[in-house]
């Protein structure tokens, strides 16, 4: 078995269970917050039998968009004032950021 561990954009995050839930799979939703943006973001624990693990991956896939955001990044000004200014960046969100462990035991009381 494995844990998929998916981040994923609080956009995508409603239709990503519907469709997980609707396939069969087991799916718990944490609200989370990324640490670059300060934003919240989705993250999904979907513990996966080996036999349907792509077609899992596939499904994230398939749902999860990338999207640019505008972020203001503070940036120190120049001299000894210490001051800081912000500065619009622009960063690509997503699709999603999914991370894979393998599972030594599961269990259900
Ligand atoms: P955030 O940390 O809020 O990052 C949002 C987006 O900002 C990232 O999108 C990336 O495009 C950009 N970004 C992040 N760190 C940056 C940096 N130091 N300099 C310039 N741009 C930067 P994604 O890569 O798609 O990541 C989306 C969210 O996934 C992240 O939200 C974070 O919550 C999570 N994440 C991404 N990589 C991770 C990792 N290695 N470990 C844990 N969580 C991760």
């Amino acid at each position: 078995m494995k844990l998929i561990i998916a981040i994923v954009q609080d956009e995508d995050s409603a239709r990503l269970v519907s469709k997980l839930m609707d396939d069969g799979f087991g799916v718990t939703k944490l609200a989370t917050t990324g640490g670059f943006l300060r934003a919240g973001n989705t993250t999904l624990l979907i513990g996966v039998n080996e036999d349907r693990f792509d077609e899992c991956l596939r499904a994230i896939e398939s749902v999860c968009k990338s999207r640019k955001q505008i972020t203001s990044q503070p940036i120190t000004m120049g001299g000894t004032t210490g001051m800081y200014a912000p500065y619009p960046i622009e960063v690509t969100v997503g699709g999603a950021t999914v991370f894979v462990l393998s599972v030594d035991q599961f269990v259900k009381f």
